[in-house]
């Protein structure tokens, strides 16, 4: 039998939080840290194990505070370090931890180490940044070039991201010690785990001469030798969570940052299945193949088994809401988000929930352009649209389809006025459908969306070969059905999920047979529907999602 190593965060369930977006205590429009304590016996509630807070730190908020400009203290709308101390407390008091954001690869332009660095080329912190006579054609994740001409030194600066986030110089052994110093000030709050923002493009393949490719910013050359160091100066034998964000990454690369003797990090996000619905780059979209989808899914799951840790998710800030990109949010908006939910959390890895997706939030009937808040589609709209890219009508889709607002809007509490999430005016709209959608109605149906939830975190914690069980696909080529197991020893769990909105022919029984099952060990552990046993489906309904299960005879 194949060893497993228990580890906590293997087991856990974690929450995301976009704090300005969660909950309003003060009534000023924006979600704040006192909203987060006010709400910490819902999310005990729901099970989840870890809170991931997307920054909280102070900044000017051109990226929504992943552009910081002072990573030891908390930006003044969402409250004090006394607020963040409690929250802490209240964590901890109810068994639960925190994962921060460590937001690295770039600082704000208004950080003091920038405000210095551009002063000139003597200066202590003249080297904290990418500084260089000429630039290249590298282009800004958020349009335009990704140089910025900076007169008192008559250099550029390098931004991936937005001009007011900076890349940080991780070749200067200084900010290394900088990071380490940021990473031991919070695990000295308390704070029990990183999620490292972009951490696989600290290191970038310079070349002077002019091309094109994201492929320079990401895994550079000194990437892992970063981590190592990372791991060695901080990180060992604390039993922290690390989960390392990594656009671009494959397998392979998985298996480097991930890998459970690497001694670099516990899991990572790829973004691999995050592409599906792209042709060439974000806006170029398309609708997605379930087929395509399934393969990265799988050949994850496959590729991780025994070696390093999946991280599952559909959902985050950066991406639109998954019922409405890969279920259908109208006639079967109840049935298709329970069904992704029930794909991701039947899966071996540590799933993460994006606040709001418990609940099947939806996508934004948005006006475009005048309700976008984000940076990134702000300057997408006019640029492509300027440059002759796209015409207005595909970028009115595009952003309506994949605008990361989408997931960004209010979290929806009530049916009362502004979903109850402020007794203010929310900085940003909220969806009008709360009056369906919201936790209240929700904790009161059984039959919910957050109810089932509930269960599927609830028999994670009860059915170890839905953390530690083997991964096999079955039906590879089914445009319609996903269908895999999970094997741990001689106990399994069977994950059949339905991404068609009709009845589609499948013989429960039959297949079961067919796979050498003796159905009689089985029952059912998740359905979606109402359903009292198995043998007896021959048809799955539109979005089902079943799972069975054959725990050990004694
Ligand atoms: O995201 C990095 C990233 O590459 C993407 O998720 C990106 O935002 C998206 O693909 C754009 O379409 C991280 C953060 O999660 C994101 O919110 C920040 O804007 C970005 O880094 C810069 O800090
Ligand atoms: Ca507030």
């Amino acid at each position: 039998m194949e060893k497993i190593e228990r580890k906590w965060w293997k087991e856990a369930s974690v929450y995301q939080i976009y704090p300005r977006s969660f909950m309003d205590s003060n009534g000023d429009g924006i979600g704040d840290l006192r909203g987060i304590i006010d709400k910490l016996d819902y999310l005990k509630d729901l099970g989840v194990d870890v809170v991931w807070i997307s920054p909280f730190y102070d900044s000017p908020l051109d990226d929504n505070g992943y552009d910081i400009s002072n990573y030891k203290a908390i930006h003044k709308d969402l409250g004090t370090m006394e607020d963040m101390e409690e929250l802490i407390r209240g964590l901890h008091k109810r068994d639960m931890k925190l994962l921060i954001d460590l937001v690295v690869n770039h600082t704000s332009d208004e950080h003091p180490w920038f405000i210095e660095s551009k002063k000139g080329k003597d200066n202590p912190y003249s080297d904290y940044y990418i500084w260089k006579d000429r630039k290249n054609n590298w282009e800004s994740v958020f349009s335009g070039s990704a140089w910025e001409y900076c007169k008192e030194r008559n250099q550029y600066y390098l931004h991936v991201f937005s001009k007011k986030q900076a890349d940080l110089n991780w070749e200067n052994k200084k900010v290394r010690e900088e990071v380490y110093d940021i990473m031991n000030f919070w695990i000295g709050k308390g704070c029990d785990g990183f999620r490292m923002d972009v951490i696989n493009l600290i290191s970038k393949r310079f070349r002077d001469d002019n091309y094109k490719g994201e492929e320079y910013f990401f895994n550079g050359p000194r990437v892992h030798e970063y981590l190592k160091e990372m791991h060695e100066r901080v990180l060992k034998g604390r039993n922290l969570m690390t989960v390392g964000e990594c656009p671009g990454a494959n397998i392979e690369d998985g298996l480097k940052f991930s890998g459970f003797n690497e001694g670099e990090l516990n899991m990572i996000f790829t973004f691999q299945h995050m592409d599906v619905d792209s042709k060439n780059g974000k806006w170029d979209f398309k609708d997605f193949s379930l087929v395509e989808l399934k393969k990265i899914l799988s050949s994850w799951q496959e590729g991780l088994h025994g070696k390093a840790w999946n991280s599952l998710y559909l959902n985050n800030h950066d991406q639109p809401r998954m019922v409405s990109r890969f279920g259908n949010d109208s006639k079967y908006w109840k049935e298709s988000a329970k069904m992704l939910a029930h794909v991701i959390h039947t899966m071996e890895g540590t799933p993460y929930i994006y606040q709001g997706e418990e609940l099947g939030m939806t996508n934004l009937k948005m006006d475009i352009p005048g309700d976008l808040r984000d940076v990134e589609s702000i300057n997408a709209y006019n640029d492509l649209i300027s440059r002759g890219v796209f015409t207005k009508d595909h970028m009115d889709e595009a952003i309506a389809r994949k605008a990361r607002d989408n997931a960004r809007t209010p979290i929806q509490w009530d049916d009362s006025e502004n979903a109850g999430f402020t007794k203010g005016s929310p900085w940003m709209k909220v969806n009008p459908n709360y009056k369906l959608i919201n936790a209240k109605a929700e904790k009161e149906d059984g039959d919910s969306i957050l109810n089932f939830y509930k269960k599927l975190l609830k028999a994670r914690k009860e059915i170890p070969t839905l953390i530690y069980g083997k991964f096999k696909e079955y039906f590879k080529d089914d445009k319609n059905l996903y269908v895999f197991e999970r094997k741990l020893a001689d106990t399994k769990v069977i994950s059949i999920n339905s991404f068609s909105s009709k009845d589609l022919g499948f013989n429960i029984g039959e297949f079961l047979y067919e796979i050498g099952e003796d159905t009689s060990k089985y029952e059912i552990l998740h359905t979606n529907m109402k359903r009292e046993g198995f043998k007896d489906i021959y048809e799955l309904k539109p979005y089902e999602c079943l799972s069975l299960v054959k725990l050990n005879e004694d």
